[in-house]
């Protein structure tokens, strides 16, 4: 188990569970009914505490410091656990103020206690029969639903070739053939999903040059593969379906796929595909789609896809583009905050927020910016974007100087948290991220982010980092008091991110080295996410319990983190392990996610079949695939010192620490890098296309 982390293992379960717990272990200890009565009656407050206690936007701003001080505090008082129950309850019904985190630090410890309890697992089953009841309710409404749906569509249809016979009758060769194409390409990967062998544990061993060189290539055919099929099916859309074998405009209609595949395709050696794309953003790529697009998506798909363009190739139309982009992203900034809105309308460039969480901003998404609107000031010579975004950076910084871990909402109209949810996984992710990464492409000399990071991570480790019965390590979620025993896929980004901050010299000495170590647990976590699997493939979340590790969320969406974490620890550690794990993983993708006319997400990674999805995710072909061919390609493929990678895997050049203070730091680096071999980058070696040296260098 790892020094670093809060070691509570088996993790803590549900509150569901633990409440009534609670009650028995008090009646029990006590041993007298006015005890039972006195616990029903703080139980019955705590949970009208937990109903009306609704926390204001300005009372939030602190939520997490000030929840965890609390609970550290009674930690304190009470002496610890196995002190008098009859004080306990005392100290209850004295603190009304306080009376949640109590119950909750209460039941923290009667959980560790009390860990085998049948009667959480009865009522983990009921949860579970619930659930159920609730699954069989949804099923025989969409039973009726669909029957309703297939009745209106025969009536349609018939109405349609009454109409116009000889239209119907094209449109009903088109579909038998569409349909026939797929159930083919079902037929053909399902053969190959039925002989995939049950998860052996691959071999890990140093492959032969000419064997790592085999893969680099299969994985370039991969890539290859679903450009094809976009080229062919979506041109010019943002993704493409590629089982119904058509586009659609999910980003805002500006290509997204053809803009994030740019530098992966040039990084590959495909020079005319590239080619074909670029000319596409320069005389095509419309500006003006009336469309409410995601401003975290539009700035890390393709302002970053084109800033990376630039930034490999030295084309200027790609800058202007970029720039054009980002100016039609702006107004999202005209806030009283200046904390910007997440989502515009690139044509009217109106910006609003979502309703669903009370018009809030969200921290992933105003937190991931900085590195995209820093290059491109740097680019152009317009302070405005890296101005703008340091700007919400800097509020918080000022606003909340000892926090670091962030609450996922803020208002952008008080500048004030509105909820206590923290994760690192959806909403929360890349702002971690962002604050190493400005570190690195500022040159490694504005404090104020790393010393940002480096709190967040410490608190991340200090207080959701947790290790399971069966040994997993994994980052949970916090909501309010309560900790969340869920592991997103997209926390699979922590282990690169720790490892990079500790190559690069963020952290030091013993600090880095726990990073270090964390972020090899993590990776392994993310890896039995993959490994576990009937299909090869992860979930998209998992959950944990007393009884393991269990799929929450079913699908995979062919995300890369798990494959960017595979990467960075292979480059920074040379184990052999990562190469065999991502290949293992590209083996699933190839058995499951493989089709004719490109790569689907898959709807159930527990099926020995699974169903795709029908959707190419644009990241798919700017990270995964990316992420793969650096697993299998020569570290002088990339220069971790020159290029800092962006969330969505845009290599952009970093500015350089000044010559003397470079050379002093790798001195330094080459001192403390005790935990992995010295990198066997050639220094000043560029960003390269094909790592066999085919291509030109991008500098
Ligand atoms: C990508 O668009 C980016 O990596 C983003 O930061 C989060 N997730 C997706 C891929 O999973």
């Amino acid at each position: 188990m790892l020094p670093v982390t809060t070691g509570i293992s088996p993790p803590r379960r549900a509150r569901v569970g633990s409440t009534s717990n609670l009650t028995r272990r008090l009646g029990r200890q006590a041993g007298t009914p006015a005890a039972i009565v006195l616990a029903a009656l703080i139980l019955i407050g705590g949970i009208s505490f937990l109903l009306h206690n609704r926390i204001s936007d300005e009372e939030e701003g602190h939520g997490l410091h000030v929840v965890s001080s609390k609970r550290r505090s009674l930690a304190d008082d009470s002496g610890g656990s196995g002190s008098g129950v009859a004080e306990r309850i005392q100290l209850l019904a004295e603190g009304a103020e306080l009376e949640n985190d109590r119950m909750a630090q209460l039941e923290d410890e009667q959980q560790q206690e009390d860990s085998d309890s049948e009667l959480s697992g009865t009522l983990f089953g009921a949860k579970e029969g619930v659930k159920l009841a609730n699954g069989q309710q949804v099923a025989a409404m969409a039973a009726k639903t669909g029957a309703r749906n297939a009745a209106n569509s025969r009536t349609r249809s018939t109405q349609f070739q009454k109409a116009s016979p000889s239209r119907f009758a094209k449109k009903l060769e088109e579909t038998r053939h569409r349909v026939g194409l797929q159930a083919a390409s079902r037929q053909r990967y399902s053969a190959i999903v039925s002989s995939f062998p049950s998860q052996p544990e691959p071999a890990v061993e140093e492959l032969s040059e000419a064997e790592v060189a085999r893969r680099r290539e299969a994985i370039k055919a991969a890539m290859l593969h679903s450009w094809r099929g976009y080229e062919k099916y979506a041109w010019g859309q943002d993704e493409l379906c590629p089982v119904s074998q058509q586009g659609k405009n999910s980003f805002g209609g500006l290509g997204a796929t053809m803009i994030d595949a740019l530098d992966t395709l040039h990084m590959m050696g495909f020079h005319e595909e590239y080619g074909r794309a670029a000319e596409w953003v320069r005389s095509e790529m419309p500006l003006n789609a009336s469309f409410d697009a995601s401003v975290f998506e539009t700035i890390i798909r393709v302002v970053g896809g084109m800033l990376a363009a630039h930034d490999m190739t030295g084309d200027k139309v790609m800058l202007e583009r970029a720039q054009q982009v980002a100016d039609r992203i702006l107004p999202a900034y005209n806030t009283t905050t200046k904390i910007p809105l997440n989502i515009i309308n690139l044509a009217t460039q109106q910006a609003k927020n979502p309703t669903w969480n009370q018009r809030a901003s969200t921290l992933a998404e105003f937190g991931t910016h900085q590195v995209e609107f820093w290059r491109l000031s740097q680019s152009t010579g317009n302070d405005t974007y890296a101005e703008l975004a340091e700007g919400t950076i800097r509020h918080l910084h000022k606003g909340w100087p000892q926090q670091g871990v962030m609450p996922l909402f803020i208002s952008p109209t008080t500048g004030n948290f509105t909820a206590r949810r923290v994760s690192f996984g959806a909403l929360g992710d890349s702002y971690y991220e962002y604050l190493l990464k400005m570190w690195l492409i500022k040159g490694r000399q504005d404090e104020m982010y790393r010393s940002m990071w480096e709190r967040a991570m410490d608190e991340m480790i200090n207080k959701l980092v947790f290790t399971s019965r069966e040994g997993l390590t994994y980052v949970a979620e916090f909501d309010r008091s309560i900790i969340k025993h869920k592991f997103d896929h997209l926390v699979c980004f922590v282990p690169g991110m720790l490892a990079l901050g500790a190559h690069s010299g963020a952290v030091q000495g013993a600090k880095a080295e726990r990073y270090m170590q964390l972020a090899a647990d993590l990776t392994h976590t993310c890896w039995q996410m993959y490994h576990r699997m009937p299909s090869g493939l992860s979930p998209e979340y998992v959950t944990f319990s007393a009884q393991g590790m269990k799929v929450g969320a079913a699908y995979n969406l062919l995300r890369p983190e798990a494959l960017e974490a595979m990467w960075y620890m292979w480059r920074l550690t040379h184990d052999w392990k990562y190469r065999a794990w991502g290949w293992q993983v590209f083996q699933a993708f190839e058995a499951h996610c493989k089709v004719e006319a490109g790569y689907s997400g898959i709807k159930d990674v527990r099926a020995a079949t699974p169903v795709p999805d029908d959707t190419q995710q644009s990241f798919f072909l700017a990270e995964t695939l990316k992420y793969l061919f650096l697993l299998f390609s020569d570290d002088s493929a990339f220069d971790m010192d020159e290029w800092v990678l962006n969330t969505e895997a845009h290599p952009l050049r970093t500015t350089q620490p000044k010559q003397e203070e470079q050379q002093h730091e790798r001195q330094q680096q080459e001192r403390k890098r005790w935990w992995w071999p010295p990198s066997r980058s050639k220094s000043g070696g560029g960003l390269i296309s094909g790592s066999d040296g085919s291509g030109s260098i991008a500098r």
